[in-house]
């Protein structure tokens, strides 16, 4: 059964994809990625210790797993982040001896992860343009010795990927602050900052209130921004038992997505050899592009109209609703119209679903937060849901899909720029150090230091930044004006390219490698979306020898940097248990955390909504109203960029987007075939895309897609120079990724 068609003329590599998300389509991926990554290793057993209880902890997603995993939970993109990270490929210093630095620029981001794993810590040797192996000792003296010429400490720039896990991450703030500073530049930025930001503001904590089990009792379910078939497809599972319960599934995205339409589970025998395959959108409202907030205010306009409120829960548990009541009476529905690409039915349609469902969770993504009004749409999300009361009731709440696995976790543990008073004291007490108090840089701050010449070396445990930031023309300069760069990786990426004065490549384990120290085998822990803390155990064989785990190179960067550091770094390397004390005495919410994390499936953090406790300085959950201008002007066509089904962020697995019709390719222009004809255009024509600025995207092709009106789409990467660094949200930082104004014309 076919699941692709090619009807006449369409472009190269592009067609109808007709099948349901998951299905044997998922099968074959997972083949093909096992075939081509890990060869006849006998690892792949690795791929059925995923998300179990005494396994690893995927490093796919924050989806969290069922309280009690006891089969195989099937997820495609799993799969591939797992077989990408155990891959048999390796780049050893044979590689680097065959291809300088100045070839390896000329390879794709997908030719440079692929070439495999990491080996031995390297430094760039300019000269030979070759990345040269160094031992350990060397490769930590090089570094120690450029953070001790620093001016100051403030010149250096502490990024973390939300892959590392609670004990890497705690030691790589403790690093920081004692070496004197708070910048911490960190994927979250990128990501649910506005979610970080936002929260605390309207519920007394920047996290998400349900559990996986509340997804068991909602009445209704409202998927905003986010795109779970690629991205969580571990969700698709929780969002068909759902709609086979009858429960509505609203949907609000601009562009149709398969894994918000339909779903065949590849755990479900009779599904797989049946046609059929669950729906799950019960409703498709294909917002214009940052048109949530008008579709939000409409939906709260209908329900404060309507008296939909939950009264009792308002007056005990709420204040501000006066001023959102003001703002929405003064809202028009011209300009919700307008404004969100959909009519008034389509949003009473919405409001009609909500006021009818005591529980309802509304789960949302990138779509979401990454505008340069995120936290306000975070914020009118949790206006919608308080209207109703739907907090501290099982089923009930709201689900910010998280990134990487432990982002939320690095978050908890210290990776802050803007840390508390109350938290620095704790450390301080801990390890008889004196933090720094003033505040840190994020990674749009960073980023503007290291241009400007003020901050000069740049450590990154994970992460490609230079290419996952905006305006990768500036950025790829800022790194390479700096005096050093660490890079701590599985893999090789361009980031290790932008060669600064002195420049490190430092091979670490991944989640599923075996950690071996001092006091024998060690595992770490996670915090997931939903705030389950649990152990990840990794069981593989080290890629080398000579690759070392992510606490052991922090413990080793510190020591070279800080002589007379106070802390011990070599007796809490040796047994990750005195890490998790050290965290236990800085966070009281991992009381007993040794103990109660061996617990299969963990603990939960305490989240105050869950039982109507609000940490905010009023002590009640706050209604936020964000008045907004209306205008007649007209508005321009806005470019959103997304991730394909073949890539975990910068990593590109392979050119193909299964699910969106596209194979061998990433330059093309999703957009609506009524715009492109209004526009003098056709599918297939080549076009060049320029931003007001005048920034441009040359010679990629248009293929009209299912997407709302006045909006356009394309892959991160690759579009990213379209955005300027200063476009971001400006109460987050978060950069305006998704929401890009352009023109578009046959290209030159
Ligand atoms: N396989 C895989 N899994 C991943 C990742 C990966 O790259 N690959 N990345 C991980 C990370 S770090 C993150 S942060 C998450 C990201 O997960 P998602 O939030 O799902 O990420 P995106 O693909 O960026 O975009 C999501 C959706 O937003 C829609 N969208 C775009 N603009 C708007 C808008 O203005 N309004 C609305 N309502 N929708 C809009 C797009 O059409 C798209 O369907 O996934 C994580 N999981
Ligand atoms: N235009 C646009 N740009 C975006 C986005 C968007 O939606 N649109 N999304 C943004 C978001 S949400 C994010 S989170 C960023 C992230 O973007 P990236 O920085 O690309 O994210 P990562 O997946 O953390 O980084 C990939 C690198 O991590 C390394 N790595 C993999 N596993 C491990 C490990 O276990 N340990 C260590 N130390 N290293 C490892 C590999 O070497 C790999 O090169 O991109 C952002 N950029
Ligand atoms: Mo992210």
């Amino acid at each position: 059964m076919s699941e692709t068609r090619d009807p006449e003329n369409r472009p190269e590599g592009i067609s109808d994809y007709t099948g349901p998300a998951g299905g044997w389509g998922a099968l074959r991926a997972v083949a093909r990625t096992v075939r081509e990554q890990m060869k006849a290793s006998p690892d792949t057993r690795a791929l059925l210790q995923m998300n179990q209880p005494d396994g690893f902890d995927c490093p796919g997603c924050a989806w969290p797993d069922p309280r009690h995993t006891s089969s195989f939970e099937f997820c495609e993109n799993g799969a591939k982040a797992v077989t990408w990270e155990a891959t048999v490929k390796r780049v050893d210093p044979d590689f680097f001896a065959r291809h300088t630095a100045t070839e390896l620029w000329s390879w794709s981001d997908h030719q440079l992860e692929d070439a495999g794993r990491l080996t031995e810590p390297l430094r760039y040797d300019a000269e030979t343009d070759r990345f040269v192996p160094v031992t350990w000792d060397e490769a930590f003296a090089r570094a120690g010795a450029s953070m001790q010429a620093l001016a100051h400490a403030d010149q250096a720039e502490f990024y973390c990927s939300g892959r590392a896990s609670n004990e890497a991450a705690f030691l790589y703030q403790l690093f920081a602050r004692e070496f004197g500073t708070n910048n911490f530049p960190d994927c979250s930025n990128m990501c649910h900052e506005a979610t970080s930001t936002g929260l605390p503001k309207s519920i007394g904590i920047g996290k998400g209130t349900v559990t996986l089990e509340d997804f068991d009792h909602a009445d209704a379910i409202f998927c905003i921004g986010h795109n779970p078939g690629t991205n969580h497809p571990r969700m698709l599972g929780t969002l068909a038992a759902a709609s086979k319960r009858g429960v509505p599934i609203i949907v609000a995205n601009p562009m149709r997505e398969r894994g918000l339409e339909r779903f065949k589970s590849p755990q479900h025998p009779t599904e797989m050899l049946s046609p059929h395959s669950t729906p799950l959108a019960s409703a498709y409202h294909q917002v214009r592009i940052g048109g949530d907030m008008a579709m939000l205010k409409g939906m709260m306009k209908l329900v404060v109209e309507a008296d939909a409120l939950d009264h009792a829960f308002i007056a005990q548990h709420t204040e501000g609703l006066d001023a959102l009541r003001a703002d929405l009476d003064a809202t028009s529905w011209n300009w919700i119209e307008v404004e969100s690409g959909l009519t008034r039915d389509a949003i009473e349609s919405m409001a009609q679903v909500y006021m009818k469902a005591e529980r309802v969770i509304v789960c949302y993504g990138m779509g979401i937060t990454q505008h340069k009004h995120g936290t306000q749409n975070v914020q009118a999300i949790a206006n919608l849901l308080l209207l109703r009361g739907m907090f501290g009731k099982e089923g009930a709440g709201i689900c910010p899909l998280r990134g990487h696995s432990n982002v939320q976790g690095d978050r908890t543990v210290g990776i802050t720029e803007l840390p508390t008073e109350d938290m620095l004291e704790r450390l301080d007490a801990a390890f008889g150090i004196a933090s720094p108090r003033h505040h840190g840089h994020n990674a749009v701050e960073a980023l503007a230091a290291m241009r400007a010449g003020h901050s000069k070396a740049l450590i990154s445990l994970g992460g490609n930044l230079a290419v996952a930031m905006p305006d990768p023309e500036a950025c790829f300069a800022a790194v390479r004006g700096l005096d050093l760069s660490v890079n701590i990786l599985t893999k090789f990426n361009r980031t290790c390219l932008l060669t600064a004065k002195e420049t490190l490549v430092l091979p670490c384990l991944g989640r599923t490698e075996l950690d071996v120290q001092d006091a024998g085998p060690q595992w770490v822990t996670v915090e997931d979306s939903m705030s389950m803390v649990h152990a990840s155990r990794g069981k593989l064989k080290a890629p080398g020898p000579e690759v070392r785990s992510e606490p052991a190179i922090v413990a080793g960067l510190a020591q070279a940097a800080m002589p007379h550091t106070r802390v011990d770094w070599t007796a809490l390397v040796a047994d990750y248990d005195r890490i998790r004390d050290r965290i236990e005495a800085v966070y009281p919410d991992f009381r007993d955390f040794n103990r109660r994390v061996r617990e299969p499936g963990g603990f939960r953090l305490t989240i105050g909504p869950a039982t109507r406790t609000w940490k905010t300085p009023s002590g009640k959950a706050q209604f936020i109203a964000h008045p907004h201008v209306e205008d007649q002007a007209e508005r321009p066509l806005l470019l959103t960029t997304i991730r394909s089904h073949d890539q975990y962020n910068t990593t590109i697995y392979s050119l193909d987007d299964r699910y969106r019709g596209v194979t061998g390719r990433r330059d093309v222009i999703f957009a609506n075939e009524v715009d492109l004809a209004m526009l003098g255009l056709a599918e297939g024509d080549k076009v060049d895309v320029t931003t007001p600025a005048g920034r441009t995207l040359k010679g990629f092709t248009l293929v009209r897609h299912a997407i709302a009106r006045g909006s356009l789409a394309a892959y991160y990467p690759e579009a990213n120079c379209l955005v300027p660094l200063e476009d971001y949200d400006p109460a987050s930082g978060t950069p305006a990724y998704k929401s890009i104004p352009v023109t578009i014309c046959a290209a030159a």
